[in-house]
């Protein structure tokens, strides 16, 4: 921390400024008469000092520029130069002191974000230039955001900018977002959509959970009837073209994709293809859990026993490795409702010899790293040891209490893995007022454990299943509400004052609404300047 602060210190002092400043470190109060600073960026950086010395910014004469050769940073300005201002580049000449430019000085042009991506950035805004640093390309994406954030309209009707500087990096590195396609289509063009509201809200993952019991919309060129007799129709597929659409337009993002191909449960859809790659499940066998769900699930759970099943899954699995660059593959593994498997006595001798580790054993060749929801882990089964585990239970069954998961959270993490939390982040729940302020509040580390223990906590998703969600909803329920998950997974975490988050998130949804995302409003009143 003192590391940090004392460049502040030491720009403030050699910085010109002629009206004093006034100094926000995260989470203080905006200051009165406004609602929120104008200007405030979500999520809150780690260090924000915003002095009082405003400058105006011509949209006529502005320019970004940047000194090293990277096609993720030209296509980010090109973005940038229309975020800025929007439909208003021809607003009337401004008066006072400019910024003529942003210059970004962003050290190595890496192709693909991974788990290991540094996200971290300074911003300078002084008299003339805004200067942009940051020791990877993906430091810049996030600097060029904040910057974006940082312009608002003034009563002159002129664009403007206060002096800044911006220390700013990620609290966790794992920062999430599930979508489900296999309940509902999503177009292609609305996970774009999706895709460019997560960089504004500094989101780095997508998790795609792509197929499951109602439908399998990936089209595989290694079994072409899984999607010809699993998606709902034949235009409701991925093709190859469209997931490389994806995740190009991710990655010029600093967005990662991982897919999840859930197993061993949940593969419904499979079966419409695959002759005997599902079992079936005898009497008090039948998964409960099915009412649920849209459709009954008799055959629902892989038959762990047959070789075809490994061959299958080897092969498919190669193929989406292939399509896939990111070192991750989610592999699912919740809710395979055990009891299925154990009404069959064959299987039952299987699994009790093999156990459920001889799918990881299959993947090894894959060399590829793996997720999954820690169902496995929590009924005793050992899964190799890099393996990160993501928590969804919450225990919401229980109407009495709103436990946001802690409990199995913790017991994970303390069996050594590395965890994703998302329990508390289950986003297709819904229910009356600003129940943005309950995703808010959900602070992952808010649970006994050493510090190594937290420290394997690496991050958090927001998830949307969509049994009730399609693309009329999508953006609109995820919108802002998601954006409180951003603020919690990215910003320190004594960035807590709920009461002027709302006021800044007001402002990033009216933000997102410029932009063409249909956010949902979370406070009365109304957005000012829609037509920026
Ligand atoms: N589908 C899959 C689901 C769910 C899970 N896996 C789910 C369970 C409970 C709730 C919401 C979604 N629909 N494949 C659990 C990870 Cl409340």
């Amino acid at each position: 921390m003192a590391t940090l602060t004392f460049p502040i210190f030491f720009l403030m002092a050699i910085l010109p400024f002629s009206e004093g400043y006034l100094t926000y470190i995260a989470a203080r109060l905006p200051l009165k008469g406004f609602r929120a600073a104008p200007g405030a960026p979500w999520p809150m950086p780690k260090e924000w000092t915003n002095f009082t010395e405003q400058f105006t910014v011509d949209p006529k004469t502005f320019s970004i520029v940047h000194d090293v050769d990277c096609d993720i940073l030209v296509a980010a300005e090109k973005r940038y130069q229309d975020l800025l201002f929007g439909k208003q580049s021809g607003r009337k000449t401004p008066s006072l002191k400019q910024v003529e430019k942003l210059h970004i000085t962003s050290g190595k042009c890496e192709k693909y974000p991974s788990i290991d991506s540094n996200e971290s950035y300074v911003l300078k805004v002084s008299p003339g230039i805004a200067l942009l640093e940051s020791s990877a390309v993906w430091g810049a994406l996030r600097g060029l955001e904040t910057f974006s954030q940082l312009l608002y309209i003034d009563s002159n009707n002129e664009f403007k900018i206060n002096a800044t500087i911006i220390v700013d990096s990620p609290r966790f590195q794992h920062r999430g977002l599930m979508l489900d396609t296999a309940r509902h289509y999503l177009a292609v063009d609305t996970i774009l959509a999706n895709l460019d509201a997560m960089a504004y809200n500094k989101f780095n993952v997508f998790h795609w959970h792509i197929v499951d019991d109602q439908s399998f919309p990936y089209v595989s060129e290694e079994f072409p009837a899984l999607s010809r007799k699993g998606a709902y129709g034949p235009n409701l597929v991925y093709t190859k073209g469209d997931i490389r659409k994806i995740i190009e337009y991710a990655r010029l993002r600093g967005i990662r994709v991982i897919p999840e191909f859930d197993t061993p449960g949940h593969t419904q859809s499979w079966g419409r293809a695959l002759k005997d790659f599902l079992t079936p499940c005898y009497g008090d066998g039948k998964n409960p859990g099915t009412a649920n769900y849209t459709s009954h699930a008799e055959f629902e759970i892989v038959n762990p026993i047959l070789n075809s099943t490994y061959d299958v899954i080897h092969k498919l699995f190669s193929e989406v490795k292939k399509d896939f660059p990111d070192q991750y593959l989610h592999l699912g593994m919740d809710e395979a409702y055990r009891a299925c498997w154990a009404t069959n006595p064959e299987i039952k001798n299987f699994m009790t010899s093999n156990g459920f580790g001889s799918n990881f054993t299959l993947l090894e060749h894959l060399s590829t790293k793996i997720i999954i929801w820690h169902d496995p882990v929590d009924n005793g089964a050992e899964v190799g040891n890099d393996t990160i585990v993501q928590i969804w239970k919450d225990s919401s069954f229980d109407p009495n209490k709103f436990k946001p998961g802690h409990e199995y959270l913790s017991k994970v993490v303390k069996k050594g893995y590395k965890t994703i939390f998302s329990a508390c982040w289950y986003l297709n729940y819904i229910s009356y007022g600003q129940d943005w302020r309950k995703r808010y509040e959900c602070e992952p580390l808010d649970f006994a454990g050493s510090e190594d223990d937290h420290s394997r906590v690496i991050g958090g998703e927001a998830c949307i299943w969509a049994e009730y969600v399609d693309e009329t909803n999508l953006l609109s329920r995820l919108w802002p509400r998601a954006s409180a998950v951003a603020e919690r997974l990215w910003s320190p975490r004594h960035v807590k004052d709920i009461d002027s988050a709302a006021f800044r998130l007001d402002q990033q949804r009216c933000r997102m609404l410029r932009r063409g995302i249909p956010a949902e409003p979370i406070l009365n009143g109304y957005c000012e300047q829609v037509d920026w």
